[in-house]
């Protein structure tokens, strides 16, 4: 499939995989969402095949720092070449990512909005918002990565990181699994295998590394397991939703603090706001001592990256930003009041 590359191109990337030669100490860093971990096993694949192994593989949270603290343990396994997918870190950790291309080659693979500050843009390859990174990691390998053995996790990608609204990406699916249209796609083997992967990576969040060897393993019945209860916790979630949410109407926006153990604002806000695609859903998450946020604007009409960057301005360990569609931030609790009025203004 042609993609669409906003920096970078396909030769650009094999130059660098290319460049690794025998002596390279190879890491992979993507996003601990199914669209990071598929990304990661494309990635995988590709290099096996020009064979090139993995020494360090991790999964992280977007954060303020996370190249900073990343780094210190890529210095650690002695790592020469790194590649970051599906993790805008030019815009979220600007400063880690320019010290660490100081110290090693970084390749970015990414879908999230990019920061104009960056001046430098070798080795990054930045691709419509639309498609996301597990995509084009999987047609950057077209005729390297085993098709019939990958293919539905390229499809599971694109319906989890909400791709298949773009056209082109709907039509793709459709010519793997042909029934597969707007509505029904989260009750088809893309969104259902989608759902169990998301589950898994709830369910195990600390030890992504888990998920993604049984994903490797094409092995999702242990998944399945877990899928049961994270979905039994979901549905009361989106039951008190009518209940416990906060309705603005002059913001069409609604508000919902979700009380849960496991950390699943994210998935909550998707399914609630695709009842209403016109509305703007900004969920609430008490997480590991801090405040979380997910935002949806199913339609597009509120911009609520743009929104979420805007609510942490100038706030001390907080972090936010997005997709027009989907975004996402984290405050310190005695920022709230602060934080609510901006999203309210
Ligand atoms: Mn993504």
């Amino acid at each position: 499939m042609e993609l669409n590359y906003i920096k970078g191109s396909r030769e650009e990337f094999f130059n660098f995989v290319d460049s690794i030669g025998l002596y390279g100490k190879v890491g992979i860093v993507s996003h601990i969402d199914l669209d990071g971990l598929a990304s990661a096993v494309f990635l995988e694949e590709i290099l096996k095949e020009k064979g090139i192994k993995i020494d360090y593989i991790d999964f992280t949270d977007i954060r303020k720092d996370m190249v900073k603290e990343i780094s210190v343990k890529l210095k650690e396994k002695g790592i020469t070449k790194v590649f970051f997918c599906d993790l805008g870190i030019d815009s979220i950790d600007f400063e880690g990512f320019k010290e660490l291309r100081e110290e090693m080659d970084v390749f970015l693979i990414d879908h999230h909005p990019m920061n104009e500050e960056v001046k430098n843009w070798n080795n990054i390859i930045k691709t419509d918002s639309q498609d996301c990174s597990a995509m084009t990691c999987f047609f950057l390998g077209e005729g390297i990565i085993d098709s019939e053995k990958w293919t539905w996790l390229n499809c599971a990608a694109i319906f989890s990181d909400f791709s298949y609204k773009e056209k082109k990406n709907l039509e793709y699916l459709q010519s793997v699994y042909p029934d597969v249209n707007y509505e029904n796609i989260s009750s088809t083997t893309p969104g259902i295998n989608s759902r169990i992967i998301a589950s898994g990576l709830v369910y195990y969040q600390g030890n992504e590394k888990y998920v993604y060897d049984l994903v490797k393993e094409r092995n999702l019945e242990k998944l399945k397991e877990v899928h049961q209860i994270i979905e039994d916790e979901v549905d009361r979630l989106v039951n008190e939703f009518g209940e416990k949410s906060k309705f603005y109407q002059e913001r069409k926006l609604y508000f919902y603090e979700i009380d849960t153990k496991f950390n699943l604002v994210s998935a909550i806000t998707t399914l609630v706001s695709k009842m209403k695609p016109e509305y703007t859903f900004v969920f609430m998450q008490r997480w590991k001592g801090i405040l979380k946020f997910s935002a949806r604007n199913q339609s597009g009409s509120v911009d609520v990256g743009a929104l979420m960057k805007k609510c942490v301005d100038g706030l001390s360990d907080a972090s936010g930003g997005g997709h027009k569609m989907a975004g996402s931030s984290k405050i310190q609790e005695k920022d709230k009041e602060i934080f609510m009025k901006r999203l309210l203004e």
